[in-house]
């Protein structure tokens, strides 16, 4: 049974229970959502972090993840796939920030990370991007110590590598690696002194089980990821998915709110999907614990909500997010 102590100065827990995640997933939605704002605010303030998203190398990747266009097994049209040079990766972190975003993350679409000339290119990202003063995450696939160690070196602060779902349910979304292929890569990351950026999607097709269980995985991390995305499957034309019946939005906040509980200081980042999530349940989403969202038209190769909307929603809601730029636009609003 999970017994929720308010008082409690508990230690962060790292011995989860599927049994037990389920039960807090399925609690009634109203004693959820007090229970995770009663964690929220014990250890976090309100603030979101904006995370801008930029995709350096779209499409051709030999994986068959069924949810992804960017697959060689997908038939989705995408809008191109240039490689990006270092100068116009940079020069898109800085209007980032000049936006408002805090954080510049980069993707490319590789099975795996090989030495030569574009991962020099991807060491010098990171490194202008930590000039700027943002923080770096990128996210191209598995990796070797080598590199972990390389990217560690050039400053970068986190690396993304999802579980996406269950260990159970792995099989039914990606055959061309297995569950133990991401846990190696994420442990090279961790042992290399990068923060590790995992979470999952939902609306695979899984059930709570498996969200549970994914659950489980991420929370029973030692230490825990420090930045946990919670994707709602973006169905894309082209790809295996393409017909994935949409998510109840409450299924978002169900799995915001329990992986608040479970990993109380994570940035918990309501990623991919929100274009589809009403202005209302998104607030349930920051009210229950998400941190941090995907700022900018954006997200890899699918459209995202505008910043002008998403910053007017999180003025409305009353959150802060980036105090430097919200002074900064009042310093020009006076002007
Ligand atoms: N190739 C790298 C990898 O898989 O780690 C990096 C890029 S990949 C697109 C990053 C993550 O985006 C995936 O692990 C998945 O969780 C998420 N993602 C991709 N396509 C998605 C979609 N259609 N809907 C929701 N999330 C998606
Ligand atoms: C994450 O968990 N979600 C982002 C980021 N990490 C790389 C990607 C979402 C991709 C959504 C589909 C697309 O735009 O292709
Ligand atoms: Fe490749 Fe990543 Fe897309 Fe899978 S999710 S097909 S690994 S780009």
């Amino acid at each position: 049974m999970f017994n929720f102590d308010i008082n409690s100065t508990e230690d962060l827990r790292f011995d989860w229970e599927r049994e037990e995640i389920l039960e807090i997933l399925n609690l009634p939605l109203i004693d959820l959502m007090w229970k995770a704002q009663i964690v929220h605010r014990k250890f976090n303030t309100y603030k979101v972090q904006l995370a801008s998203l930029f995709s350096v190398k779209t499409g051709g990747c030999t994986e068959n993840c069924s949810y992804c266009s960017q697959s060689i097994y997908s038939s989705s049209q995408l809008k191109s796939n240039p490689l990006h040079e270092v100068e116009a990766v940079l020069k898109r972190a800085r209007i980032a920030k000049e936006e408002g975003a805090e954080r510049f993350c980069m993707g490319w679409a590789w099975r795996e990370i090989r030495d030569g000339s574009a991962f020099n290119s991807m060491l010098e990202m990171v490194k202008g991007v930590r000039k700027l003063g943002m923080e770096a995450c990128v996210t191209a696939g598995m990796l070797n110590e080598n590199q972990a160690l390389k990217l560690a070196e050039a400053g970068l602060t986190a690396y993304n590598h999802n579980l996406d779902t269950s260990p159970e349910f792995y099989q039914n979304i990606i055959t061309t690696r297995t569950y133990q292929d991401r846990l190696d890569t994420l442990k090279r990351v961790r042992n290399a002194g990068i923060n590790i950026c995992c979470g999952g999607i939902i609306g695979l097709g899984e059930s709570s089980q498996d969200r549970a269980s994914l659950l489980q995985v991420l929370s029973n991390m030692n230490p825990h990821p420090e930045s946990v995305p919670i994707n709602a499957l973006v169905a894309i034309e082209g790809t295996r998915l393409e017909e994935s019946k949409e998510i109840d939005s409450i299924e978002m906040i169900r799995m915001i709110s329990t992986a608040r509980i479970l990993m109380p200081k994570s940035k918990v980042r309501l990623s991919a999907g929100r274009e589809k999530l009403s202005k209302e349940a998104q607030i349930l989403c920051f009210q229950c614990g998400a941190n941090s969202i995907f700022y900018g038209d954006e997200l890899l190769t699918t459209s995202n909500p505008a910043c002008e909307t998403d910053r007017k929603l999180l003025k409305e809601v009353g959150v802060s997010f980036n105090k430097n730029f919200e002074s900064k636009q009042s310093t020009l609003a006076a002007k």
